[in-house]
């Protein structure tokens, strides 16, 4: 198959290529079904509005675990589940978004960060480890990147099975990520991998950490790659092509609207996937049942934190 390479050589390319229309196509939004862009903007307005309201709760002292937030990389997951809803998926810490947009069931995830023994981790793992078994979601322990090698041991034992696996710009520099790309390439294993390349590693640009990128690393080893923007149409589109030609590895330059962990915001992101896929809606004709979807979203999660926090105090 002849995939662009979508990034030029040199050491400076890493950074130089961030921008909100990276690798974008005309007419995907157009060409899209409204039920499948309003199910994705569904899953973005879940992640969001949850984590935003997580941000409050650990704001008002509700919360007293680390909190990693998906705010503002919300399409990345969001447009990959409404392609491959049903797989094996593995996140990384900053992973709610996986959780919620592959189905992970809000209260309990709500009551992990509470500390309730209700959570998905019995209240004991916080953020990270926002696992959902039953619907084969396989989140984080803190190890960076550990869950690439994992999702290679699954799809070795799950025959029959895809399996997705998403992780950092800063996990792809562990020996054992890069390790597993190799193995994967030469096992020809049905593994889609998401690089959510915020540009940072905890506080490090990449461009002071690596002169080389994911995808030129990845295509050495023989996967399919591709370096895109995190346009939810633009994803949805290289997921669908890329399921079927498998192993393939999908880097999605995004941006973190708060800090790395916490609550805090020390840069403003460099763009606002959420206000740009909003006002795509609107031109494709989709305003007012985005809004009534945005509207809804809002008001379930509003209502979901306090039933939780109401049940936490009762106990
Ligand atoms: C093996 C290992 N090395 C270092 C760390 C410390 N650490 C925690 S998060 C992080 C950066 C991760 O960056 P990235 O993978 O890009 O994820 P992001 O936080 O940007 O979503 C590092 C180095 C760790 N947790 N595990
Ligand atoms: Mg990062």
């Amino acid at each position: 198959m002849s995939i662009e390479r979508g990034i030029a050589q040199g050491p400076q390319q890493p950074r130089m290529v961030r921008s909100p229309d990276w690798g974008m196509m005309e007419g995907l939004a157009e060409a899209c079904s409204p039920e499948r862009s309003l199910a994705m903007f569904r899953k973005m307005c879940l992640t969001r509005y949850f984590d935003l309201r997580v941000r409050q709760a650990q704001l008002d002292n509700d919360i007293e675990c680390l909190i990693y937030l998906s705010v503002g990389q919300e399409a990345v997951a969001a447009a990959v589940a409404v392609v491959m809803e049903g797989c094996y998926v593995l996140g990384q810490h900053r992973g709610h978004s996986v959780y919620l947009s592959f189905g992970g069931r809000p209260e309990r995830l709500a009551d992990e960060l509470l500390g309730m023994s209700t959570g998905c981790c019995g209240g004991m793992g916080g953020s990270p480890p926002s696992h959902d078994f039953e619907r084969k979601i396989v989140a984080h322990n803190g190890l960076i990147g550990d869950q690439v090698p994992v999702a290679a041991g699954i799809a070795l034992a799950a025959p029959g099975e895809r399996v997705i696996c998403f992780f950092g710009d800063g996990a792809a520099e562990e020996d054992y990520v890069l390790a597993t790309l190799g193995f994967v390439a030469t096992k020809k294993l049905p593994l889609l991998f998401v690089c959510e390349d915020n540009d940072l590693s905890v506080l490090t640009p990449t461009v002071e950490r690596r002169n080389w990128s994911v995808v030129d690393v990845a295509q050495g080893f023989g996967l399919n790659a591709v370096d895109i923007t995190d346009d939810p149409w633009l994803i949805e589109y290289w997921t669908t092509t890329l399921a079927d030609q498998l192993p393939a590895i999908i880097n999605i330059r995004t941006c973190r609207e708060f800090w790395h962990n916490g609550t805090g915001s020390d840069n403003n992101a460099e763009w606002s996937r959420f206000d740009l896929t909003k006002a795509k809606l609107t031109e494709i004709g989709l305003r007012d049942k985005a809004r009534a979807i945005e509207l809804e979203i809002k008001t379930f999660v509003e209502d979901l934190w306090n039933e939780r926090l109401q049940r936490r105090s009762a106990i």
